[in-house]
This record gives C-alpha cells, structure tokens and sequence, in this order.
C-alpha cells in the first residue's frame, strides 16, 4: 500500500487545499494562541505547521509531542489543534479529554467517528486515511491544508511532487548506510518526519537536527557513504562542509514537501533493497493505543 498511497499525494494535496476553502473556519484564526499536537509523524507536521503559522505572522504558536504537553498550559491557549490520523491514539484521546471545558480543541483526522465526541470541531481529512501503517499521505495532505489556510499556493508543490515521483531514486544515495536529514525552521519537522520514514519503513539507521545544529557536534560522525540531506535552502558554507568530510550533501531546490517525497520513495527503495516489506514494518501498529 505505501507506494501507492505515496504516488498518490500530488492529488490529494490539491484536493486537500480545496478543502481549506471549504473548513477554513474551523483552523486557527488569525492572532489567536494555538498549540499544535500529535504523536510520532501527527507531531513533525504539529511543528512544521506551527514554524510556518508563526513565521508567517499568524498568530503565536507551539508544537508538542502529545505526551509532552505540560500540564501548566491547560488553559494557556486560545485553542489547541490536534493531529491523528488514526482518531485512536490514547495520548491524543487523553489530552482531548483534559482540555474539555477550558480550551476549544479541533482535530484534523482519517477517522472522524474515532474522535467526534472528544474534540469540540472536527475536520473529516478521511478522503486521505490510508491502509499502511507507516504513514505517508494523511500527514502530507493535512500539512497542505494547513499551508493553503496559510495562504500557500500547493498547486505548484503538487506538480513539483509529480516530477519528483516520476525519477528514479539517486544511487549515491540509496548506496549510502546512514542519513542525517536537516531543515530550518518548518523544515525540521520534515526532517524528521524523513528520518522517521527510513526507520519505520526500512530499519535503516538515520538522524534529524536543526541545520544549524548539525555543526556543532553530529557533523562529526560525516564521512564517504553517509548522506546529509537538507530540506531547503542550506545554511552558508554547510554544502562545503559536508563534502570536506568526504560525505555527499544533498540539497535541491525542490519546495521541501515535495522533496519529503523522494525521502519516502529512498525509504521505499531502501526497504526493497533489504528485502523488508514496508506494510508489515517490525515493532508497529497503526496506531498506539494503552
Ligand atoms: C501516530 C503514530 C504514527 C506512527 C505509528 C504509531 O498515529 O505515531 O505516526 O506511524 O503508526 O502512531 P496517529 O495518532 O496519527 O493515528
């Protein structure tokens, strides 16, 4: 299922943003406090929304793992928006539960029935849901409702995708062992949203950070058949950096939504090459549920 769900997102991002037309009154309104929460892959797209809400001017906004939602900011925010595709995940249920009565919550999910009486508004994103327990399209399709309600044109990121799903995997980079991927600001969450990919769906051994970050200190495990691959535009030098220590640097000028894309296709390719089936991948469920 993966690589079907997967070749499908330029589509469903587009009709995703023609969605943001539609329940565009039901998304945090301009000027308002807003945490944003979901847990595993829900929580990279929690903060790449957040960066991009208030880079972009909208409004304060914060990204929590679910579980890390400090119990002091109960009634801090003017809403709180919760991410699961699953509409199950107990952390997500729990806090939902715990805001009752003190802050209005929206969750965007596959599952609208799982979650209809813990949320106060619901945004039905279930066109998206998908078969695979590894998660690729939900999460993108809610990120480009996000963006389009932020004003973004996903249209071109779509066709940006559908470029991208049509070339072949870099063999430099599906030959390498080990992957460091980068971001700045809305971008760190893709990062790890694509490090968590190459984990879940290939067991292979990756890491995310801050660009900035990197060096000081991870750069130092860089050397020829390690890859570092930065989502958007690398801070100055960094490229040079990289490819001193023999490692190969990865960058285009792809919009790094479509660039998460050739991440997953690495992470589909990866778990052929090892031979893994990415729809059983080991240790995982769909969703967690205590
Ligand atoms: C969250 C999640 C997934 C992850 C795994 C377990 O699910 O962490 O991101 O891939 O399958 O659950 P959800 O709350 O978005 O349904």
């Amino acid at each position: 299922f993966m690589a079907e769900e997967i070749a499908s997102q330029p589509g469903h991002w587009r009709r995703a943003a023609a969605l943001a037309g539609e329940v565009g009154d039901r998304l945090p309104r301009e000027g308002r406090r807003v945490a944003v929460v979901g847990c595993g892959t829900s929580w990279f797209i929690a903060d790449s929304y957040a960066a991009l809400r208030e880079g972009g001017g909208f409004g304060y906004t914060d990204a929590f793992a679910v579980s890390e939602f400090p119990a002091s900011r109960l009634g801090a925010y003017d809403e709180v928006l919760a991410i699961t595709r699953s509409g199950t995940t107990t952390e997500v249920l729990r806090l939902l539960a715990d805001l009752r009565g003190t802050t209005p919550t929206t969750v965007i999910t596959g599952v609208p029935a799982a979650v209809a009486d813990v949320a106060d508004t619901v945004v039905d994103l279930s066109v998206s849901d998908e078969r695979s327990v590894v998660q690729t399209r939900f999460a993108t399709s809610t990120l480009a409702l996000l963006r389009a309600h932020l004003g973004a044109d996903i249209g071109v990121v779509a066709d940006q995708a559908e470029r991208v799903l049509g070339e072949p995997v870099d063999p430099r980079v599906r030959e390498a062992g080990q992957f460091t991927f980068l971001g700045t600001g809305w971008t760190v969450g893709l990062a790890n949203e694509a490090a968590l990919k190459l984990r879940e769906a290939s067991i292979s051994w990756s890491e995310s950070y801050p660009a900035w970050e990197y060096r000081h200190g991870p750069i130092s495990i860089s050397e020829p058949g390690r890859v570092t691959w930065m989502f958007g535009d690398a801070p100055e030098g960094l490229s040079d950096e990289v490819t001193a220590t023999g490692g190969t640097f990865v960058d285009d000028d792809l919009d790094p939504l479509a660039d998460l894309v050739r991440a997953q296709l690495l992470a589909g390719a990866l778990a052929a090459d090892r031979g893994l089936d990415p729809d059983q991948p080991r240790n995982l469920s769909r969703s967690v549920v205590l």
